[in-house]
């Protein structure tokens, strides 16, 4: 990859101030490389760049803008398996994960290319005679967009297509985590035919430059995913200018398994649902709420799944769960394993720190049982490889322990019984509700979100995008006779 180290600020890739060494957690001895991190005036060439690109990007033809998405979406798909194996060499989950996420992203493309075509607005008579009424979207301006390590090639595109194709500039602080898949990205968007300076990446940490992102007053609107304490942050910098934001933030996901489930099915849910990407979703089912009348079969059956995951380099075929994303998150996960057996759990499986022939973060995914809705590892977001089973006497009480959460991005139910699916369907105090699926696993075409302490502001994906990439006027228009 050519300047792997370095931001692309103004049209142009420059060195930073300092850089970091990115890491593969699948085998520590692999450094993937150095990456530059910008200074504060870096970020300032980055902000006044944009300000005049994005003048002349919202002048530009829709056929043209609708071909530059077209073109970053296709060159994406046709490289998934490259770019995907880089992603999972420096995130850690496994490289047909790596591959599927990178086609998805550039799917997220080609679906906004297509609705750049799809303009639309609303006309009116005055009620005032000879007044005619036009209301239409114009775009916000320039857009930060703050993105973390977990999906850092999908969450990343699910806010930049859009932005871009409702006509704004993008500055991108991607994880310093992930730095390889955003640079990546970044020499794809580079290639196109678009003014300079309209999209800039300026890695950095958090702290430093993501905060003064956030605070930036040059900033129209601020996407944010993350933890809910980074959220808070923004939010309060956000408030101060008076900026446009959206959040999308922690998660603690219930997946219901009634007496009525099919088994195959549930375990198939959980198991994915809960270990895929090493439990590293915002989307993961880390509470697993199951009706006593199946509770010991149903656990059986997971215990046999989740012992039979294979633990491994991320980049090895037959991979099924790769390491954590790094050392700090390694930490937490075993802390919290720790924690669940303080608190009254019973481990039916895995759950330890485990040595394979290369160094890296692996830890078997662990099953839980005993628990019940009031424990810290109930309530907090975890991040890891972990499923607790809290066992319910009936619906009533299943819905009830599932509600009962500070957030509620997404809340899922195995049964097959109708009138119970629409009934939580109508009563999951959560964004998105799954029926006889895993919790993770969403469409690029419709809404996506939470509600609670999961989200704040309009909704990401789908067409719904557009509440917070564009801001709407009412203009009135008379033909100057009475
Ligand atoms: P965070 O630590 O919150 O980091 C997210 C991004 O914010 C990173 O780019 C980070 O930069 C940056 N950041 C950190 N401090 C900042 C500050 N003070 N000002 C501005 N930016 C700052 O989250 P993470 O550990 O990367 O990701 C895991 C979290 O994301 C989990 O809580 C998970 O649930 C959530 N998540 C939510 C969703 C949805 S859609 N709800 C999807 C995926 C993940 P550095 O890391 O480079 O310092």
């Amino acid at each position: 990859m050519s300047n792997l180290s370095n931001n692309y600020i103004a049209g142009d890739w420059v060195k930073g101030a300092s850089s970091i060494s990115n890491i593969n957690p699948s085998n520590t001895n692999d450094v993937i490389g150095e990456f530059a991190q910008a200074s504060n005036s870096q970020l300032e060439d980055a902000l006044n760049s944009a300000q005049v690109a994005q003048r002349q990007w919202a002048a530009t033809g829709l056929e043209q803008r609708q071909a530059v998405l077209m073109k970053i979406g296709e060159e994406m798909m046709a490289r998934s398996a490259e770019l995907g194996e880089l992603l999972s060499r420096e995130e850690g989950k496994p490289v047909a994960e790596g591959k599927g996420e990178v086609y998805r992203a550039g799917q997220f493309f080609t679906y906004y290319a297509a609705e750049v075509l799809r303009q639309g607005g609303d006309t009116a008579d005055s009620v005032r005679p000879n007044i005619e009424i036009d209301v239409r979207r114009e775009p916000m301006g320039t857009v930060a967009i703050i993105s973390p390590w977990n999906f850092p090639t999908a969450t990343a595109s699910w806010k930049i297509a859009p932005a871009l194709a409702f006509g704004n500039a993008v500055i991108w602080k991607p994880a310093n985590l992930t730095p390889a898949s955003a640079v990546a990205l970044t020499e794809i968007i580079s290639k196109q035919d678009i003014p300079k300076g309209l999209f800039n990446l300026v890695m950095g940490s958090g702290s430093s430059i993501g905060q003064s992102l956030a605070e930036s007053p040059k900033v129209h609107a601020i996407s944010f995913t993350g933890s809910y304490d980074v959220g808070r942050q923004i939010a309060g910098a956000a408030a101060k200018n008076l900026t446009k934001f959206q959040l999308e933030l922690g998660s603690k996901n219930p997946l219901v398994v009634m007496d009525d489930a099919d088994m195959d099915v549930a375990v198939a849910a959980a198991t994915g649902g809960a270990f895929g990407s090493t439990g590293q979703k915002c989307t993961a089912s880390s509470r697993l709420v199951v009706h006593a009348s199946i509770h010991d079969e149903f656990v059986e059956r997971m215990s046999q799944s989740t012992s039979a995951l294979k633990v491994g380099d991320a980049l090895q075929e037959g991979t099924q769960i790769g390491p954590a994303a790094s050392q700090q998150q390694l930490d937490s996960n075993l802390k919290y394993m720790a924690l669940a057996k303080e608190e009254g759990c019973e481990v039916v499986c895995g759950g330890n720190k485990l040595e394979l022939d290369n160094p890296g973060f692996y830890m078997q995914p662990a099953l839980l049982i005993g628990g019940n809705n009031s424990m810290r590892v109930n309530r907090e977001e975890l991040f890891a490889p972990m499923a607790c089973v809290i066992k319910v006497a009936d619906y009533e009480e299943a819905l009830s322990v599932a509600n009962d959460t500070e957030f509620g991005l997404v809340s899922g139910i195995i049964t097959q019984s109708l009138s119970r699916a629409s009934h939580f369907r109508r009563n999951a105090e959560s964004g998105c509700v799954m029926v006889n699926l895993p919790t993770a696993g969403t469409d690029y075409h419709v809404p996506f979100g939470g509600r609670k302490n999961s989200s704040f502001g309009p909704r990401e994906q789908g067409t719904y995008a557009k509440e917070l990439y564009t801001q709407v006027k009412t203009s009135y228009i008379s033909s100057g006779n009475p």
